[in-house]
């Protein structure tokens, strides 16, 4: 046996394998959703025919001609009863791209349409693309908006670091053929994160956005803000307002941004957004949840205290270790939702719950007070009602019962 049919045929049956293995839904001690035991797509799960040049004669050792990196950040719809995902794909080269991923399950089973997605280019060509947020909008096309990445013009010479990011608008009607729109024009001197919201507010397009001031930190900026634009085809906001800003001594202080566009619920919209915050080990990357007004989207009605996903076992190590980042869910005809979150840079998990149990959390846990006291008053009344429901005749500050212990 050649060096070709012995590595073909051992990594083509490991791919098999991977590509069959059906997951596994996962006991969850908070409630809040079910993680699964592996994650539904990584770097080994592209075709064998991305990565290696599959005729023996020009590729007697069987090498990858084109390696990828990480498979991670991914937009989510539903289509046609299909579970689709618009996946980052990361090269060796570093360069990201975007790649269609389809399953009829949302949670294994995920395969990776035959070609990358062709995205078009404005004038200016982006260097690196990534991150899409995907959104049904009410006027009939989908939107895709992503982190379009450039050199810094203004860099200084030698520095080849600094890079300016903005927001990348592109529609499709059939996740197939897209059209690149001009890319978002803010106040902003960068911009990550963006989202549509699905519909018009006062005849406008709304954006989530996350104005910065330069490419990594938020500076004076960051939050997650809101901003109408009049048309799509040249979308320019002249005014955003902070939402939901950063704040001391929280899981967001650092740096926030929304996830995907929100859910639409009875009580209000459903935002996923992920928060940072510096560490003595490096950024720290979670998510959480908020809540705004159905009609007010600049009013904020529920946002219960810390993370609702933070990063465990495996997803805490990887390119960019102690990250969660979500930019997909999906929220299926029977009330499921689906939460695709990346894990440190690397790779793609789900977590499965429904509108019912998110609308569950955001409205029955406490917000932040922002001091230890507050927090330690929230637990202490909790426990008093669980002390009194479990035992009606104990008295507040008694000892507690040894049952109970
Ligand atoms: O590396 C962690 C994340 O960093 C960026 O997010 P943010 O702009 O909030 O810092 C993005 O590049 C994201 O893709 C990445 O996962």
């Amino acid at each position: 046996m050649t060096i070709f049919e012995e590595r073909f045929q051992r990594i083509k049956s490991e791919k098999e394998l991977l590509d069959e293995t059906p997951n596994e839904r996962l006991d969850s001690p908070d409630g809040f959703y079910e993680r699964y035991k592996f994650p539904v797509l990584t770097a080994a799960h592209v075709p064998l025919f991305w990565e290696y040049d599959l005729d023996p004669s020009s590729n007697p050792y069987f090498m990858k001609r084109f390696g990828i990196n990480a498979v991670f950040n991914a937009g989510a719809i539903k289509l046609d009863g299909k579970y689709l995902l618009v996946v980052r794909v990361e090269g060796y080269d570093r360069k990201s791209f975007f790649a269609v991923a389809e399953s009829a399950t949302g949670t294994d089973g995920f395969k990776f349409w035959p070609y990358p997605l062709e995205m078009p280019e404005t004038h200016e060509p982006d260097v690196n693309i990534y991150d899409m947020r995907l959104t049904a909008h009410e006027d009939g096309w989908i939107y895709g908006l992503f982190c379009t990445e450039r050199k810094d013009p203004a860099a200084a010479p030698g520095d080849e670091s600094q890079a300016v990011a903005q927001c990348g608008v592109a529609r499709t009607r059939d996740m197939r053929t897209w059209e690149r729109l001009a890319d978002l024009k803010t106040p902003s001197a960068q911009q990550r994160n963006v989202v549509l919201h699905p519909e018009f507010i006062d005849g406008q397009y709304a954006f989530y956005t996350r104005p910065q001031d330069s490419f990594i930190e938020a500076g004076r900026g960051g939050g997650i803000a809101l901003g109408l634009a009049h048309c799509i085809e040249n979308a320019q906001i002249p005014h955003e307002t902070v939402i939901d800003a950063r704040k001391y001594h929280t899981v967001y202080e650092s740096k926030n941004g929304q996830g995907p566009a929100p859910i639409k619920t009875r009580m209000g919209w459903l935002h996923l957004a992920h928060g940072v915050r510096h560490t003595a080990a490096g950024l720290r990357y979670v998510l959480y949840l908020f809540m705004t007004d159905i009609a007010d989207l600049a009013k904020v009605i529920y946002k219960p205290a810390g993370y609702f996903l933070a990063p465990e076992g495996i997803e805490r190590t990887g390119d960019v270790s102690n990250v969660v980042f979500s930019n997909g869910w999906i929220l299926d005809d029977d009330g499921s939702v689906f939460i695709y979150y990346g894990s440190s840079d690397t790779r793609l998990h789900v977590a499965t719950t429904s509108v019912e149990r998110l609308l569950d959390y955001v409205t029955h846990t406490a917000p932040e007070d922002f001091t230890s006291l507050s927090s330690r008053n929230t637990l202490t009344g909790i426990i008093d009602r669980n002390l009194a429901f479990l035992n009606p005749d104990h008295a507040k500050g008694s000892s507690v019962h040894p049952a109970l212990q």
